[in-house]
């Protein structure tokens, strides 16, 4: 055994002899399989068909022909000889694999292979998981247990067989409205989670020849979901300005029943349920509730693949932006599944669309009170203050004390203004030693609501409490004077006249 010559190439049967077959290639392989029954020999076609050069080495005079008849490296050597295992240089070995079903032998050429390399990496086959420890302890790095893989593929089998189960009641149930108009619900006020969702359901059905439409109570008035129904020219109908009766069938999507945050009408019978919010007794012809995903977005996207639909661009960016806005950026709730399904999508998005829906146009009404609230700002380092005056758009007021927070020096803002008839404020704050929501609640808890955490807040004051004042200068005046003192004074600082 100590000639040690290449035998790449088996050549033709009668070039084989036993001298050739016991033969060691030198440098040449970065793999060593010792034990190439029918568990080795899956473990060698896999690891050649990942182009990795392994050599198998088994006592079997037959099997080994076999192998090099198949194209295999493959040696005859009797593993429990000690010699042999010494001929083996483990300097240029990555790996060697221990896989005959013989535990004793196993150990013992683990045993006899740690004596000689303390490097070589080991991987050994166990027959059940008391066997491992043993073969850990003799010096393998890595165990495997044929019968616990084998569990685990029995379980990863029938969860695939669930899914199969899954789509196909999904297409029996479609195919059955094949001649409905389908109206799909999502709960009120739809966030991009539920949009994305009932465009991939309307999507999924018009494949299937399925008239949909996305239907909505409520109002889309969040700037960031108004931007995505525009950006992605998404079609969706207001509830109250359509005749339900024009529909057959009724799915409901991100919610999972009428009245769970929905206005849907108490006589409609739902048809289709998929949500992932928990929920119990959910009644409709086919219902998908997962509670281990992050969003609905990625059930719908599952179905996408499993149904061999590729997404477009405009759903693919949908359905991302859905994932990732319901895990705020993958950090609330995010599973496994929503990062594979984003990963899926992935390569059809828009990412500039992604872009604008995410930091979208400024209203000019945001602007002004931006503009407003900038010239009006009153600061006593490090504290800024301002007054925005009489706006329509109390987001406005959050967005200005989001912007002055930046101005230089300043780590704690408050900016105000009335809406309709009542003060909004809005508190910024990125002093340590400050807890905002605490100091709003000091300052004007007693005259109206108000309250948040150390770095943000927000407040309410019904006008009333100023009386009957009328005239808008003497107001504001009053207002500004009211809000400013009763904030510094629960910062602890003197404001000046
Ligand atoms: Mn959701």
């Amino acid at each position: 055994m100590t000639e040690l010559q290449i035998e790449s190439d088996s050549g033709s049967e009668s070039d084989i002899d036993d001298k050739e077959d016991t033969e060691i290639g030198e440098n040449d392989f970065d793999y060593v399989l010792m034990g190439c029954g029918s568990f080795g020999f899956s473990v060698l076609k896999e690891l050649q068909k990942r182009g990795k050069r392994v050599l198998a080495v088994d006592s079997s005079k037959e099997r080994v022909e076999v192998l090099k008849d198949q194209d295999y490296n493959a040696v005859i050597g009797d593993i429990s000889d000690e010699d042999f295992l010494l001929s083996f240089d483990y300097n240029k070995i990555n790996v060697v694999f221990v896989l005959t079903p013989n535990h004793e032998l196993n150990k013992r050429v683990i045993t006899k292979i740690r004596s000689i390399s303390r490097s070589v990496f080991i991987i050994a086959r166990a027959p059940s998981s008391k066997e491992k420890e043993e073969l850990e302890f003799a010096g393998a790095d890595a165990v495997i247990t044929p019968s616990i893989a084998m569990t685990k593929m029995a379980v990863e089998t029938l969860n695939r067989l669930e899914t199969l189960r899954r789509v196909r009641n999904f297409k029996e149930v479609l195919n059955s409205m094949k001649d409905s108009r389908l109206a799909i619900f999502t709960h009120d006020n739809p966030d991009p989670d539920a949009l994305s969702s009932a465009m991939a359901l309307k999507e999924i059905a018009k494949n299937m020849g399925i008239e949909a439409d996305i239907i909505y109570f409520g109002e889309i008035s969040h700037q960031e979901n108004k931007a995505m129904v525009n950006l992605l020219n998404i079609e969706v109908i207001k509830g109250d300005e359509v005749d339900l009766s024009k529909y057959q069938k009724f799915a409901l999507v991100d919610s999972s029943a009428i009245g769970v945050n929905n206005s849907i009408p108490k006589s409609i019978t739902l048809n289709i349920v998929i949500d992932h919010h928990p929920a119990e007794n959910v009644k409709a012809e086919f219902v998908d509730i997962r509670e281990n995903v992050g969003s609905t977005a990625t059930i719908m996207t599952n179905y996408m693949v499993e149904l061999n639909m590729v997404p477009s661009r405009i759903l693919a960016t949908a359905l991302f932006f859905g994932i990732k806005s319901e895990t705020d950026e993958f950090k609330r709730n995010a599973r496994t599944q929503d990062f594979l399904a984003s990963a899926t999508l992935y390569p059809y998005v828009d990412h500039d669309l992604i872009e604008k829906m995410e930091g979208p146009a400024i209203s000019y009404e945001t602007l002004d009170v931006l503009g407003t609230a900038i010239k009006n700002r009153e600061v006593y380092p490090p504290v800024l203050i301002s007054f925005a005056g009489f706006i329509n758009e109390k987001d406005a007021i959050t967005q200005a004390a989001d912007y002055l927070l930046k101005l230089e020096g300043i780590s704690t803002v408050l900016v105000f203004g009335v809406v309709k008839d009542v003060v909004h404020l809005s508190a910024r704050n990125i002093d340590v030693r400050i807890n905002i929501g605490d100091i709003l609640r000091r300052a004007f808890g007693d005259v109206g609501s108000a309250g948040g955490h150390a770095h943000s807040a927000g407040g309410q004051i019904p006008l009333g409490i100023f009386g009957e004042i009328t005239e808008k200068d003497v107001l504001s005046r009053l207002i500004k004077e009211a809000v400013k003192k009763r904030f510094l004074n629960a910062l602890g600082i003197e404001g000046s006249e």
